[in-house]
């Protein structure tokens, strides 16, 4: 307790220094922007037993093992990703299937086709693509939906969008019995899964025809991905299940998005758990055994935000607006982010609920540096500005009332490479040298 009391001083001073100088001010180590993977799932291989988890109404300890047992190095997070992740498709949003047999298409300057075909089955969709200035091939975000995100900074920072329209690939509007649009042209319109994880299958074949186009326009290993609201929540998921996005950025993604499921039924005015699973098809049907129950999920969305870890996340929200949650929003990031310091990656995290407009998906002055920063830390690679936790004191949330499990010091692991070099010590004295 004294340790997290100290670790939290330290994050009020990293805060305040912010505050005060206006700039990101390192204190102490920074780690780097961690590279996104090659591939979609890097523990495709791990084992994951059936073994169920035990109710909690506190927030799961994402570092226990189905075994029972916690990990101790960084190794190991791989296979204990592995479990967090099948756990979160089995109860939350539905499989997500692998890669299909065949996925074909074009990158050009002003679109992307994607045509993927399984057992017989064929679909299509296409996304229109804005490069900015300057000469590629260029890092990309993909934007879903086409508003809250702040598209002119994105293309100034040197990144093209593509513009997915996630609707082409899971509708709105239709029973669960009936879901339509590409992935459930191929998968089955009695697919459990949800629209939220179609979209994020479709992100991923769009990466796929990136890496195969031979990324001479758009950099198959620099993507990263946005949108506000149901766009918000998709963002959250997309990022969370492919380890090629390099950068995730939910905006306003309210109850089903980043927000703690376990903490909606408290937060007054937020979107009921019953109301996302209902409203539309976003989780996947299996969600309907706990939106009276949230304590019985196995998995809470902090683990989600483990599922992004290491990778850059800039998770952004509105704390005016009840509907949104954003009070559970900040536990979510509050206890995430102790599985990106476990991983030692701490400093690719942010949160910002910080902000004066309470219009939702409002353009925001606020998120304009930030955006910058993880777009020239995450995707460029020319920053290595430190995140940062910025909790409006409107929403705030409180960790320990949500854990019941401490953060693990875990050792050695590839996730960070021990520092090359002499360690840094202080500099020599300097010797005047003789007249
Ligand atoms: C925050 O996202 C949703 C919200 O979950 C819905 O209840 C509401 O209808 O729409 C929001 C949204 O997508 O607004 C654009």
């Amino acid at each position: 307790p004294g340790r997290s009391k100290l670790r939290s001083a330290v994050i009020t001073l990293a805060v305040a220094a912010l505050t005060v100088t206006g700039t990101v001010t390192v204190i102490g180590r920074t780690t780097p922007a961690h590279a996104a993977s090659t591939v979609e799932d890097e523990g495709a291989d791990c084992p994951v037993p059936n073994t169920s988890v035990p109710a909690s109404s506190r927030l799961p300890d994402p570092f226990r093992k189905l075994d029972g047992t916690r990990i101790t190095t960084k190794a190991e997070w791989r296979c204990r990703r592995a479990e967090t992740r099948e756990l979160a498709e089995r109860t939350v949003y539905g499989q997500k299937p692998a890669k299909p047999a065949t996925v074909s298409g074009t990158v050009s300057n002003t679109s992307i086709q994607v045509n993927v075909s399984d057992q017989g089955r064929n679909a299509s969709f296409s996304a229109s693509v804005q490069l900015p200035s300057g000469t590629g091939p260029f890092p990309a975000v993909v934007v879903l939906g086409g508003f809250g995100a702040d598209t002119a900074t994105i293309r100034n920072a040197g990144a093209a969008v593509i513009n997915y329209d996630p609707l082409a690939v899971g509708r709105e509007g239709t029973p669960r019995n009936n879901k339509q649009g590409a992935f459930y042209t191929l998968y089955g319109a009695n697919s459990s899964t949800g629209i939220l994880m179609a979209w994020a299958w479709g992100v991923s074949r769009i990466i796929d025809v990136i890496e195969q186009s031979g990324g001479t326009i758009l950099r198959p290993d620099a993507t990263g991905v946005t949108g506000c609201s149901r766009y918000g929540k998709g963002a959250f998921v997309i990022g969370a299940f492919d380890q090629r996005i390099a950068l995730t950025m939910p905006i306003e993604s309210g109850s089903g998005g980043a927000p703690i499921f376990r903490g909606i039924p408290g937060e007054s005015g937020s979107q009921p758990l019953s109301s996302a699973y209902g409203e539309q098809p976003w989780l996947g049907d299996a969600f309907s055994a706990y939106t009276s129950n949230p304590s019985g999920l196995p998995v809470d969305t902090h683990q989600m935000i483990g599922l992004v870890a290491p990778r850059g996340l800039f998770v952004m929200e509105n704390p005016h607006i009840d509907w949104l949650a954003a009070r559970s929003g900040s536990n979510a990031a509050l206890a995430g982010a102790e599985i990106y310091k476990a991983l030692g990656a701490g400093d690719n995290i942010t949160y910002w609920s910080d902000v004066s407009d309470g219009t939702h998906c409002a353009s925001r002055s606020e998120w304009r540096t930030p955006l910058q920063q993880n777009i020239q830390k995450h995707l460029l690679k020319t920053g290595n500005a430190a995140g940062t936790i910025r909790i409006s004191s409107r929403k705030q949330g409180n960790l320990a009332e949500w854990r019941d499990w401490q953060t693990p010091v875990l050792t050695d692991g590839p996730t960070t490479p021990p520092p090359t070099g002499p360690t840094p010590t202080t500099p020599p004295p300097t010797t005047t040298p003789p007249p």
